[in-house]
């Protein structure tokens, strides 16, 4: 059956093209048409062989039960012979990249806004994987955005919605739909890594944690590995039921959103450790007992002691990061005599580097981490990664982010965002300051002189692509630095994120106020970009 386009929009309109996903208000998705168009758009650019099998599953979000039954559908006249679907529709990020890896599928479709809010005025969005598990590179996602701008017509055929609850294997027109348990595949891959004895028995001896679903994906799964299969109390996991809404909170694991879990762990009644994941359950935040960890320095402190934990045993060979995720991971990797790839931002740039062997574990300041067992970032791997080493080195958090600081040193470091600001005064603070770079060496801004300025460019090691313009950098003689980046995941105005950094040498000062450590590379940071010219704003909206 052929449907004719009728939407006057490109569905990916006002995103820019190389995004790996369409992310816009739930409003937007539901106009006749707008799904169907980005849905046709990527069978119509990925064309399945005979035989291909497609996975399908979402963050439980608002609209995702319609979406899917009208992917399902879509599928099915695209000539899928098969397609697998999590029980519910549900399928956490990492668990939908596993599960396109394990079943030899071509690709998948995410139904997910990540760590932006749900429900009928909030976000949605859908994401293509490919057969790797991971996101689609840039020359997919370019050519999908281009097919959007061209596309016509959509192919569907009749059907009914099927039973999305039911375990099991319906037909759709010609082709086979199972509904998959999508906790269990995931659970299994976890037992693999880890050395689950060893936390059972750190469990038993009396280790507390709470772990935090935000009302999220990682429900489920977070119940099933850390309540019934480590042994943790029950009442561990809070917010444990994945809701439309997420019970109208933000899904997004920092200090402004995860609140209630921060003041937990500062205050006299913290459990040892502290964790959340997000919407679709890829970020992680870890907070030990009085003491927070930047995902940079989780990434750093995690690929310093991955070996311990059973599958990487002698198995690093090299660590990856997104260009404004601190230095901290490239000590371990000096250390340790191994690369340090800096990637742009995205999780997509680093599906090369893990299929080519090149990195083990990556991470990204958004709170990613994540290895060569998927190819997304896993927000309870990285937990049950921090689980395995504490058990093993038998020390809290704060013991080992103070010892890997007394080895390494330690990057001071924050993220500055000014979110919902004007579209146009984004872009022209970005065109002045790249305009800006050449003239910038020499200057100085209080007591930091530029030792350079540049817009990052990035050469793919192993297909050599080139992705330019992936954020400013402005780099200091002190070794300290301030990059500067507009968020492509906002789906309000811009947001201009400003990261600051500045390195502490392992016999400096290890255990000091980030923020005034800091104090010069923000006000470098204001006089060099301008911002509150451009944005009218004198102060960020959230710090992380
Ligand atoms: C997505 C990507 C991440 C990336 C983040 C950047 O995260 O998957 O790899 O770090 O966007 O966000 P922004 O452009 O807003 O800084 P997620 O969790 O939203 O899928």
């Amino acid at each position: 059956m052929i449907r004719t386009v009728t939407v006057p929009t490109t569905p990916y309109e006002g995103q820019a093209p190389g995004t790996s996903g369409l992310r816009k208000k739930v409003r937007v998705f539901q106009q006749p048409n707008y799904a169907e168009n980005f849905i046709q758009s990527v069978f119509d650019v990925v064309r399945p062989a005979p035989g291909a099998v497609l996975v399908i599953g979402g963050d439980g979000r608002f609209h995702n039960r319609e979406v899917i039954q009208q992917a399902i559908r879509m599928a099915a006249a695209n000539g899928y012979a098969r397609v697998l679907v999590g029980r519910g529709g549900i399928l956490s990020t990492p668990a939908a990249s596993h599960v396109i890896r394990k079943y030899g599928a071509s690709g998948g479709l995410i139904l997910s806004a990540s760590h932006n809010p749900g429900g009928p005025d909030e976000d949605f969005g859908i994401k293509y994987n490919i057969a790797n598990g991971g996101p689609a590179p840039e020359s997919v996602t370019g050519a999908i955005h281009a097919r959007t701008e061209t596309i016509d017509r959509w192919l569907t055929v009749k059907a009914d919605d099927i039973d999305l609850d039911k375990l099991g294997e319906v037909r759709v027109a010609d082709t086979t739909v199972a509904i998959l348990d999508p906790v269990a595949d995931y659970a299994e891959l976890m037992e693999t890594l880890f050395d689950f004895d060893a936390i059972r028995a750190m469990v038993s001896s009396g280790f507390t944690m709470r772990f935090d679903a935000m009302g999220a994906v990682t429900g489920p799964y977070a119940h099933e590995i850390l309540e019934k299969r480590l042994g943790f109390e029950q009442g561990t996991v809070v917010h444990g039921t994945p809701l439309e809404d997420f019970g109208g909170h933000h899904p997004d694991p920092n200090l402004i959103h995860a609140r209630d879990l921060y003041d937990l762990m500062m205050g006299p009644d913290a459990p040892d450790l502290g964790a959340a994941s997000d919407g679709d359950g890829d970020r992680n935040l870890i907070i030990g007992r009085g003491r927070f960890v930047t995902p940079s320095d989780s990434l750093a402190m995690l690929a310093a002691n991955i070996e311990i934990a059973p599958a990487y045993r002698g198995r690093l060979t090299g660590i990856a990061r997104s260009m404004p995720t601190s230095g901290a991971a490239d000590r371990v990797a000096t250390a340790f005599g191994i690369p340090c790839y800096e990637t742009p931002t995205g999780w997509k740039f680093f599906g090369n580097l893990l299929d080519a062997g090149k990195a083990t574990i990556c991470g990204e300041e958004s709170a990613g981490t994540g290895s060569d067992h998927v190819r997304e970032k896993d927000g309870l791997w990285a937990v049950l990664l921090w689980l395995n080493i504490l058990a093993v080195r038998g020390i809290s958090v704060d013991e080992l982010a103070k010892s890997h600081w007394a080895r390494f040193g330690r990057n001071y470091y924050a993220r500055h965002d000014y979110e919902a600001i004007d579209k146009t005064n984004a872009d022209a603070l970005m065109a002045e300051l790249k305009a800006a770079l050449p003239a910038l060496p020499g200057k100085t801004f209080g007591p930091l002189t530029v030792a350079h300025a540049d817009s990052f460019a990035y050469t793919d090691p192993v297909d050599h692509s080139v992705s330019e313009n992936q954020g400013i950098r402005v780099l200091f003689e002190d070794g300290s630095r301030v990059v500067f980046r507009l968020s492509g995941t906002g789906t309000q105005g811009a947001t201009l994120r400003v990261y600051l950094e500045r390195y502490e040498q392992p016999l400096g000062h290890l255990d000091a106020e980030t923020a005034a450590m800091l104090e010069h590379q923000i006000a470098a940071a204001d006089a060099i970009a301008g911002i509150a010219r451009h944005t009218g704003r004198t102060a960020p909206d959230v710090i992380t």
